[in-house]
């Protein structure tokens, strides 16, 4: 699918070892042993329903190549993150008649599959290298001498050195070899014919020259996500030119500092929204919005105030581009730092009558509403819209993409605050209403608003001239 076939999705992240076990529950599953738990694709095929229901239309699943077998320092590559032969799949999660078996269930549905590719390194537990092991580069001169990423501010040994360390090396693949550069293009373009892949999430982007990408995303002949980690709307921005998306990492840092504690500044996270859109090829729709991931804390490790949690959540939904939601955190799942934070789904008992469970549930169907009523809202900017009001610590903020308008706040749960919005976006005296509280506001006669909070939840307003009997939202009002 191309990056348009994308556009309008929303996106579960699962880590395939971790989802799901092909039947019922099973094994315990200690994140600390870094061990294969037993996830597999028959796994998440048993579960699209559970996917489905909370509104989502695509999945991306962890990397599906196989790694070294056997326990390294750091445990075993359950998260599929260590290659070795890239023509083999990892048999722990089934077999390659599974996978097609899971993309061909997904599209039954109009659901699409995102695919995790890692094309800088290959990995090894032991060292010297078992060059000889690999597929299909398996001579030293494939790749880069050894030398430890130690200056992250040296763009070279980015790109040149390796990754990880002796424990478990990343052996950074010598990616300016033109034989290497094709092998890899017909490598993608092979994988995502087999199993019918829609879209690729790449691993380590900025670890490899960016005009490596462009020919390697059109082999793909799918839509590309980029993993770019780095704070600095700019550095970011580079590698929009080169692929159809970065994961919004810039917007990531200032996103948690913001709700994690009531001190947060929320205009720092104003203000990533629009240098981001100057910032990045194709603004608008250049980025997937994110909370959490398999690499970073999950957000309620940081703070256990449920009224933040629900802001943060909130907010990949009204923000430009695709919303990304990683399992797991719409159980309340806590784990913080790698490996905590890849916690077994099946404990939870894929319970869907659950409060975080419904909210985004609502803010998937929110902005499916708000498509539906606005053919020009993935393409209309979002905009701040506060009017702070008190604005000393910056604990509120107001953003707009018509239709939809969401206020924040990071006050928390037992917090008071107030929004002043001069203008909602919509005509004066309209109808609002708040899709998470199912309550209604109109505008002023000039189409601003006031209204403040005694709970810190957010609000995700929409015209309530935006919601049909078919999208069950508020059904009841
Ligand atoms: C293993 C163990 C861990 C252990 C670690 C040392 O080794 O499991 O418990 O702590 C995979 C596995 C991991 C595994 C690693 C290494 O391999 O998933 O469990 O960790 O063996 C991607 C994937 C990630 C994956 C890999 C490797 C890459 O999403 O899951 O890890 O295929 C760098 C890379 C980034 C990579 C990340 C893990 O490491 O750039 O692609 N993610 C700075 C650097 C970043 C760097 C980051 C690492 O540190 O700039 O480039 O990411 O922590 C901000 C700055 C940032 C800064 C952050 C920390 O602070 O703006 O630049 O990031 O303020
Ligand atoms: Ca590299």
């Amino acid at each position: 699918a191309s990056a348009s076939d994308w556009h309008s999705r929303s996106i579960y992240q699962l880590v395939t070892d971790r989802f799901a076990l092909t039947d019922g529950s099973g094994p315990a599953c200690n994140t600390e042993d870094r061990k294969y738990c037993g996830g597999t694709y028959r796994g998440i095929m048993n579960h699209l329903d559970y996917i489905q229901n909370m509104g989502f239309d695509a999945i991306w699943v962890s990397p599906v190549v196989s790694t070294f077998e056997g326990s390294s320092a750091y445990g075993e590559g359950y998260h599929g993150y260590w290659p070795q032969d890239l023509y083999s799949l990892n048999s722990h999660f089934g077999t390659g008649e599974d996978l097609k078996a899971l993309a061909g269930a997904l599209h039954k549905r109009n659901m699409y599959l995102m695919v995790d590719v890692v094309v800088n390194h290959l990995a090894s537990k032991d060292f010297p290298p078992p060059f000889s092991s690999f597929n299909p580069f398996n001579r030293e001169s494939d790749f880069h001498p050894r030398c430890l990423i130690t200056d992250y501010n040296n763009q070279t040994q980015v790109e040149q050195c390796w990754l990880g360390d002796d424990k478990v090396a990343l052996i950074d693949v010598n990616t300016e070899k033109d034989e290497i550069i094709n092998t890899y293009n017909n490598w993608i373009k092979t994988l995502v014919g087999n199993y019918s892949v829609d879209g690729i999430r790449i691993d380590t982007v900025k670890h490899i020259r960016k005009d490596f990408w462009p020919n390697f995303a059109s082999s793909s002949g799918v839509y590309t996500i980029g993993e770019v980690l780095h704070n600095e709307t700019d550095y970011v921005a580079g590698y929009t030119h080169v692929l159809d998306a970065v994961l919004d990492y810039p917007t990531w840092f200032p996103l948690v500092a913001g709700f994690q504690t009531q001190f947060g500044n929320l205009s720092s996270l104003a203000r990533v929204i629009t240098t981001s859109q100057s910032a990045y090829k194709n603004g608008l729709f250049g980025t997937a919005s994110f909370l959490e991931n398999h690499d970073q804390p999950r957000f309620p490790s940081l703070t256990n105030d449920t009224a933040r949690l629900r802001n943060a959540i909130t907010f990949p939904f009204v923000h430009d581009g695709i919303p990304i939601v990683y399992y797991g955190q719409e159980q309340g799942y806590a784990g913080g730092p790698d490996p905590a934070n890849r916690e077994a789904l099946w404990f939870s008992g894929y319970v869907q009558d659950k409060d975080l469970v419904k909210h985004i549930k609502t803010l998937n169907g929110a902005r499916k509403a708000a498509i539906t009523a606005n053919s020009q809202f993935l393409s209309t900017a979002v905009r701040p819209a506060t009017g702070h009001f008190p604005d000393l610590l910056e604990t509120t903020l107001a953003v707009s993409k018509p239709p939809m308008l969401a206020l924040f706040t990071n006050v928390g749960s037992s917090g008071t605050a107030s929004w002043k919005v001069p203008k909602s976006g919509h005509s004066g005296n309209t109808q609002l209403i708040d899709v998470l509280s199912c309550t209604i506001l109109t505008t002023n006669s000039d189409g601003g608003l006031t209204t403040n909070t005694t709970n810190g939840l957010p609000r995700v307003y929409l015209p309530v001239s935006a919601l049909s009997a078919s999208n069950k939202i508020c059904i009841n009002n």
